[in-house]
């Protein structure tokens, strides 16, 4: 396939734009993004996105898990078409780029070219996967993994939110459930550009992550069982502490991921404390334990290490517990010829780059076992994100959406 000449570039100002004014919905409290999935304000998100897509003369399609699909002709209309996207839902203290570059960088490509009136074989769709973050209806990725067949839409409809609400009735409140089956459709290859969310690339001075691998990541929803009582009268020996035992847990948690160093990870970032009040001794607490390394075995005996210890501590201290695995998928190896793609975009336009593990879960971890792809991704300042001050430069989001456009325009074959 012959190659995009290293003169075909994005706008970037034009991108800059459309992120500032995606940001204004949904605002944090600290200058960052609060879209969580399914909201009013991811509603709102998806009408500014359909609108710009329209205007470039786009066409929607949506499935019923709310993916949705932008399509523009290739001059085959029988070709597989090439997917661009990310997401557009946010952590409650999310930052302005974490998925949103990735959906908005897709639709710079449709406009660019437009303006130069090119043609592609292959159609183009730019994506809004629904719900990647997970933080609102666990698991992460959960539109794009129903796609992939990782999960039944049944089971995804199921999923509820701290307030009881099912993902089903909140898809179907904000208007944006659609009809077609989630999955019958068939890429000719995926692409998606995101911050690494990590500080490799701003350390090292890299323009661009090549990503070759993803990894894995484990999520399991933990319940620990003791009795409330007096924070006050009950003598120590009497007490049956859920919020003690769930310490020395997130204890082993930290000593087993550090005993794989320097590549595992570990923490618990959704902790529920029960009854939560000041002078009660938690009689349960509720909590995920979440895992991730790039190798499955690391992953399996951190598992297995967590669980056994875990009922040992409540074993001894006469609590009760009990595990459930919520979330979770092996490491990822994205294909060769759409890594190579990115990486020689990267080299032909001037970039530096380096090959990169991605340290997240996105959806392209679950669109890979379907089709053909691989990611971007640019730096982001301190390698900070889930935190509403996270950062990137203009030119960091151009440089990454320009790898992205020779990569997916080299994939859907230019028509001169
Ligand atoms: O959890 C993740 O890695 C992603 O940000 N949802
Ligand atoms: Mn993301
Ligand atoms: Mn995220």
């Amino acid at each position: 396939m012959a190659a995009p000449s290293d003169n075909l570039k994005i706008n970037g100002d034009r991108l800059w734009d459309m992120l500032m004014e995606m940001a204004k919905i949904g605002p944090g409290i600290a200058g960052g993004n609060n879209r969580q999935t399914l909201t009013d304000e991811d509603g709102e998100g998806r009408i500014l996105f359909h609108k710009w897509c329209i205007e470039a003369g786009l066409t929607m399609g949506i499935d019923q898990m709310g993916n949705m699909f932008m399509r523009r002709e290739g001059t085959d209309p029988d070709a597989l078409p090439v997917y661009v996207g990310s997401h557009l839902d946010t952590q409650p203290t999310g930052g302005k780029y974490d998925g949103v570059l990735g959906v908005l960088a897709g639709l710079e490509i449709v406009r660019t070219l437009n303006d130069l009136d090119m043609k592609t074989k292959h159609p183009i769709v730019v994506t809004n996967w629904t719900n990647e973050e997970g933080t609102r209806f666990a698991p992460a990725m959960l539109a794009s993994g129903v796609f992939a067949g990782m999960h039944t839409q049944d089971w995804a409809y199921e999923r509820t939110d701290a307030e009881g609400k099912t993902f089903g009735t909140e898809l179907k409140r904000i208007g944006w459930r659609g009809e077609e089956e989630v999955g019958a459709r068939k890429m000719h290859a995926f692409f998606e550009l995101h911050i690494e969310q990590g500080p490799i690339l701003e350390i090292e001075g890299k323009d661009i992550g090549v990503v070759t691998h993803g990894q894995g990541l484990s999520w399991t929803q933990i319940t620990i069982t003791g009795k409330e009582s007096h924070t006050g009268s009950t003598p120590m020996p009497m007490r049956k502490n859920a919020g003690l035992g769930m310490a020395k847990v997130l204890q082993l948690v930290d000593e087993v991921a550090w005993s794989h160093k320097p590549d595992a990870v570990g923490a618990a970032g959704h902790i529920d404390v029960y009854p939560n009040s000041r002078n009660v001794i938690p009689g349960k607490v509720v909590f995920t334990v979440d895992l991730r390394s790039p190798q499955l075995a690391v992953i399996e005996d951190m598992e297995a290490r967590l669980k056994d210890g875990a009922q040992k501590i409540c074993d001894d201290m006469g609590l009760e517990i009990a595990f459930e695995k919520v979330g979770g998928f092996d490491p990822v190896t994205f294909d060769e010829t759409c890594v190579t793609a990115v990486r020689n975009a990267a080299e032909r336009l001037g970039y530096s780059h380096r090959d990169l593990i991605s340290g997240a879960g996105h959806d392209a971890c679950w669109i890979n076992r379907v089709a053909p792809t691989a990611m971007v991704m640019c730096p982001c300042v301190d390698g900070l994100s889930h935190n509403e001050a996270e950062e990137i430069s203009p030119e960091w989001a151009k440089a990454g959406a320009d790898v992205l456009f020779h990569a997916v325009v080299e994939t859907a074959e230019i028509v001169e």
